[in-house]
């Protein structure tokens, strides 16, 4: 739909500027003991997995005001995270949600994905919805329903999306329930964490050799009382109970505001636990709006722990990144690509941390400079870095201002006819 080498054309018309902001920001940074070409070649091995329902439109329990040429099918969703991927360099795969995103010929999916250069992260199983046809409600629960058929039957979904994900060529799945109690009394607490782990080991136990299952947590939301797994605690908990392949998911918007998120990280490496993220951000609860749109410094927090962890040789390996957002007002390719070169923004600035000046500064108590070390770090304008690394990666140097030029909306709207009208549509 789109000229080939509209990506370096669009470069070059940016190439002076980007030169010339890049040897300034590398002769400052020289002076404080970095080499910036370091710095980029390690933003530029950065990569976040796209999330498949983050290309619609997304919605509240309002309503849903779809956008022109929204993706139609998985196929379609493939073509818009291509282009993103075009445009920043960083989003070469994808994590599927089921029922959602089942596609009728994984075989095709999986072709069509590696002709577009794409690949699958981990795959989200989706026991929180009924969908057409099912025989058992999910209305009180799924792992952890008091009925033992209806736990079998989601076990048995997420069975089935491991065996997807296998032929799509994806190596975890991420699990999320929105089990728990609206009311006081409704469920026992116990017993329904007792059953949720029952019900996660057979899921585990299906695990393929080299898979991970990641235990994603959630405060509240739809069980508005108490969630069976409500927060990191018990995420680990399970984790542990279940074995080495289990992993926890932190999802930013699934805490309670004011909850310090780089501390959980923290304790999550040091536990050998954290799996992986969904990023996104949000001002009140899961919220699901672009990542570092509200808090920025947060997510440089969460980075500088990762990074730090990284330095001290206590990482956690093969952490999956993946988005988790939802688009209500925005085209969701330009959402997107923002997410992205923002998660490459507070990687390079957690890069820029003088970790031995901070050590020293942490051994001495000097609480003021420590938090200035940080917050030097913080706001570097590292944009021509991330510029930089998705020059690397063959990518463009602006990439919402070459996506609003490519054309692409308006190619897609008219490739893709509207569906229907807006309706409900929660993401
Ligand atoms: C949940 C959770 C899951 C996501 C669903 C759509 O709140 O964040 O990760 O798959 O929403
Ligand atoms: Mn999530
Ligand atoms: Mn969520």
């Amino acid at each position: 739909m789109i000229a080939k080498d509209f990506v370096a054309e669009h470069n070059a018309a940016c190439a002076v500027d980007h030169a010339h902001d890049y040897d300034a920001l590398g002769r400052q940074l020289a002076r404080r003991g970095f080499d910036i070409e370091r710095i980029a070649e390690r933003v530029a091995c950065f990569r976040v997995a796209l999330p498949s329902w983050a290309v619609g439109t997304g919605g509240t329990r309002f309503a849903r005001f779809p956008g022109p040429g929204e993706p139609r099918d998985v196929f379609d969703k493939l073509d818009d995270c291509a282009m993103i991927h075009r445009l920043t360099g960083a989003t070469n795969e994808i994590s599927l949600h089921f029922p959602w995103d089942t596609p009728d010929d994984p075989v095709a999916l999986r072709a069509r994905a590696s002709h577009l250069g794409l690949g699958f992260s981990a795959v989200n199983s989706n026991t929180f919805q009924d969908q057409p046809g099912q025989k058992l409600s999910y209305k009180f629960g799924s792992l952890c329903h008091t009925d033992a058929a209806v736990r079998a039957q989601a076990i048995a979904h997420n069975l089935d999306c491991i065996r997807l994900g296998e032929a799509l060529g994806s190596n975890a799945i991420t699990v999320w329930i929105g089990d728990g109690a609206n009311f006081p009394g409704q469920q026992h607490t116990a017993r329904a964490f007792e059953r949720y782990l029952a019900s996660a080991a057979e899921i585990y136990a299906a695990l393929p050799g080299d898979w991970t299952m990641l235990i994603e947590h959630k405060m509240y939301e739809p069980a508005f009382y108490a969630t069976v797994i409500q927060d990191w605690g018990s995420s680990l908990m399970a984790a542990q109970a279940l074995g080495p392949k289990a992993r926890c998911l932190v999802d930013l918007g699934h805490h309670a505001p004011n909850v310090n998120i780089e501390m959980i990280v923290a304790r999550l490496i040091h536990a050998g636990r954290l799996g992986g993220f969904h990023f996104n951000d949000s001002r009140y609860g899961d919220d699901d709006l672009d990542t570092a749109s509200i808090n920025p410094y947060r997510l440089f927090l969460i980075f500088n722990e990762l990074i730090d962890a990284d330095w001290r040789g206590a990482a956690n390996p093969g952490l999956a990144h993946m988005l988790d957002q939802s688009h209500n007002v925005t085209d969701p390719v330009e959402s997107l690509i923002s997410s992205t070169i923002e998660l490459q923004r507070a990687l390079a600035q957690a890069l820029l941390v003088d970790r031995d000046a901070l050590a020293a500064l942490q051994n001495g108590n000097d609480a003021l400079m420590a938090s200035q070390s940080l917050k030097a770090a913080f706001v570097t304008d590292v944009s021509p870095i991330v510029a930089r690394a998705r020059e690397m990666n063959g990518a463009a140097l602006d990439p919402l201002g070459a996506y609003r030029h490519s054309g692409y909306r308006a190619a897609c709207a008219a490739a893709r006819p509207a569906k229907g009208g807006g309706g409900g549509g929660i993401v």
